[in-house]
């Protein structure tokens, strides 16, 4: 919707989310980009901005996608979108002046370009006081490998959204169990179409469902891996 229609200061804070939700099915950046910085000068959370606009958005924008109501172009323009949202939230939410408290290597698997989760939760990740060193997307093995030996990590974090690319999470679990690793790393993976039983079958750690469970999991780990070297 253009801004020459609409006067975001005189909508109530529910038409804004629903405007977002609107503005993101259809690939409105700028317009995004307006009503987060609408949200926020209302003095809305990020976090709330961010679930009650962005992700609610895309969430209509997977189920109309799925149905074959929306294909791979209005779905990148959507994504651009919410991209362009996320830009404006991304250092509000590592804003926190939190102490760092471990590191993590992340990266979406091979075979696979989805990054928005993955980015997602990067951002919650930092706030929250990790050190994140994102890979980007479509990682192979020896990526995951390479960033591990250079960096150090704590954490070792993989996203996949298909089906088709969640199997590659074990090809990497099992690469860090060859190279006598495995138990240094914390392994913490996610994406929509994985559950808890499928992270027990890989030999993951833990299957986060959202960047929050991401957060509230790597810092449990980091507390008792803490515990164990006191
Ligand atoms: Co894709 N796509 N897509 N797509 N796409 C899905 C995943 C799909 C479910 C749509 C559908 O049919 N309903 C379906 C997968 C079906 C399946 O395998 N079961 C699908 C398909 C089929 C495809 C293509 C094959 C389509 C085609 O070309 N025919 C193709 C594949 C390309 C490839 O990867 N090789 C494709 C392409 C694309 C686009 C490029 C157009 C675009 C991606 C743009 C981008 O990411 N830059 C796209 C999008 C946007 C989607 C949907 C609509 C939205 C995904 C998303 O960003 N969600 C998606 C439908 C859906 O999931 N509802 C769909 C919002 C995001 C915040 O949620 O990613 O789940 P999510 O992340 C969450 C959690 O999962 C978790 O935390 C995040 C935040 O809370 N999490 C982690 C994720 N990663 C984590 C990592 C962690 C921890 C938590 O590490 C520790």
């Amino acid at each position: 919707m253009s801004d020459d229609e609409i006067n975001l200061k005189e909508l109530p804070d529910d038409e804004i989310y629903e405007l977002m939700k609107e503005d993101l099915y259809d690939g409105y950046a700028k317009e995004i980009v307006d009503e987060v910085s609408e949200m926020l000068s209302r003095g809305h959370q990020p976090y709330d901005i961010l679930i009650n606009g962005l992700v609610a958005g895309m969430d209509i924008v997977g189920i109309d996608f799925r149905d074959g109501i929306l294909f791979v172009p209005e779905v990148l323009m959507a994504a651009k979108a919410m991209k362009s949202g996320m830009a404006i939230l991304r250092p509000l939410l590592a804003e926190t002046g939190a102490e760092k408290i471990g590191t993590m290597v992340v990266g979406t698997v091979k075979g696979d370009i989805h990054d928005i989760g993955k980015n997602l939760t990067s951002m919650m990740m930092e706030g929250a006081g990790f050190e994140v060193i994102d890979l980007g997307v479509n990682n192979s093995v020896e990526n995951f490998m390479e960033a591990i030996e250079i960096h150090k990590p704590d954490i070792v974090g993989m996203s996949a959204l298909l089906t088709t690319t969640m199997p590659y999470m074990r090809v990497v679990i099992d690469a860090l169990k060859d190279a006598g690793i495995r138990q240094d790393l914390i392994v913490m993976v996610g994406g929509a179409p994985l559950n808890d039983a499928f992270a027990e079958d890989i030999e993951a750690d833990a299957y986060c469902r959202d960047a929050a469970v991401a957060v509230e999991t790597a810092k449990r780990f980091m507390q008792i891996r803490r515990e164990k070297t006191r």
